[in-house]
């Protein structure tokens, strides 16, 4: 990638994770955030109707049949979601009739969350358009949205010169619950100090995400009743971007234990923070880990094959029978399934790799083990 003249936002995402473990006092030395919560203003479009974002399940996006690559026998259709701005982390909502992914539009220097209907239609923003906002996942009575966010802070610093990565464990993020009105309803952390990669559990009562509040990366989950932060690794080095297991017994997540912190592997654990198991073990940065809705596997992207090149791959459980599922120039990653297993929605800078601009997918799946 170094003849890139930019780098694309998956590398934002991938070399965060080593940029803050080579940096670790980045997320040590934190300053207090502000605790005193003010509601920036949202600008709705003006033709805003909840409605309009309610598209029923089968409206499919725009075909893209020449994307999909010689070998991806696993697609039977590709449709292309986006075609502007540099886009990604997109999640299918809880019907899958909307996505909400994070991007940064053109003319706009960060990051924030909009909302698309599963047609790719109705692009709005749903976060307050200020500082930076990411990882984004909605509440399944999709009402509601989590997400992280530095609106808080005054001002936001311009993206360091020279691809320096550390702010993506920008101590300002906190984590909120906002609504689709673009309203931010509570803040949910506000200890010094990172706090995001959030998700919530297919039953919603539940969320995990990445938090320093003890000192090192750590995931976290917290009953949405109890309210109370319950920590899941404890282990030196970066942990994060976990997801639950669709019966909300395990947890599968990314992390870090090497000493130069040159890559990350994906491990598992059961849901209460015991169990811990690695089921990679190949040197590589594998990120982005998530469970098919059978249970049994786990999709993620590597560069396993080629330090420049992220691919999507399967295994079981317990790290067996891997599988190469894509196949194509750039950039694939950050997988998301629908409910039934039917679509695999991933961004990917495959339709202009030389641009660096990261693009989102929808892949109407069709397994073959
Ligand atoms: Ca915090
Ligand atoms: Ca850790
Ligand atoms: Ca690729």
């Amino acid at each position: 990638m170094k003849h890139m003249t930019r780098r694309p936002r998956w590398k934002r995402t991938c070399l965060a994770a080593l940029a803050a473990l080579i940096l670790p006092c980045v997320v040590l030395a934190q300053e207090a955030t502000e605790k005193k919560d003010t509601q920036p203003e949202v600008k709705l479009p003006t033709d805003f109707n909840l409605r309009d974002i309610m598209t029923p399940a089968g409206r499919r996006g725009p075909l893209a049949p020449e994307l999909i690559g010689e070998k991806e026998k696993m697609f039977a259709s590709l449709e292309r979601l986006t075609s502007e701005g540099d886009n990604g982390e997109a999640y299918f909502g809880p019907r899958g009739g909307r996505i909400i992914f994070q991007a940064t539009m053109p003319g706009e220097e960060h990051d924030q969350i909009y909302v698309m209907n599963r047609d790719a239609e109705g692009i709005y923003m749903v976060s307050t358009g200020k500082g930076r906002a990411t990882c984004s996942y909605f509440f399944p009575n999709g009402q509601r949205f989590i997400y992280a966010s530095t609106h808080l802070r005054e001002e936001t610093p311009p993206k360091p010169a020279g691809g320096e990565y550390e702010w993506e464990f920008d101590e300002a993020f906190d984590l909120y619950i906002a609504n689709f009105r673009g309203e931010t309803i509570e803040r949910l952390t506000d200890t010094p100090g990172y706090d995001a990669e959030c998700t919530v559990s297919p039953s919603g009562e539940t969320i995990l995400w990445t938090s320093a509040r003890d000192g090192d990366l750590e995931i976290y989950k917290m009953d949405m009743e109890e309210r109370v932060p319950v920590r899941i690794t404890n282990a030196k080095g970066y942990d994060g971007g976990a997801f639950f297991s669709p019966d909300e017994t395990r947890i599968v997540y990314r992390a870090s234990r090497t000493e130069n912190y040159k890559n990350l592997e994906i491990y598992i654990c059961d849901a209460d923070g015991t169990n811990h198991r690695r089921i990679t073990d190949n040197g590589a940065v594998n990120f982005a880990p998530y469970f098919h809705p059978s249970g049994e596997r786990i999709i993620f992207s590597s560069n396993m094959d080629d330090p420049k090149n992220f691919e999507l791959y399967m295994m079981k459980t317990d790290g067996t029978e891997l599988m190469r599922i894509t196949h194509s120039p750039g950039f694939d990653g950050f997988p998301h399934f629908s409910l039934d297993g039917r679509f695999l929605l991933f961004c990917s800078n495959r339709a202009d790799p030389e641009s660096g601009d990261t693009h989102i997918f929808v892949a109407e799946f069709r397994p073959y083990w």
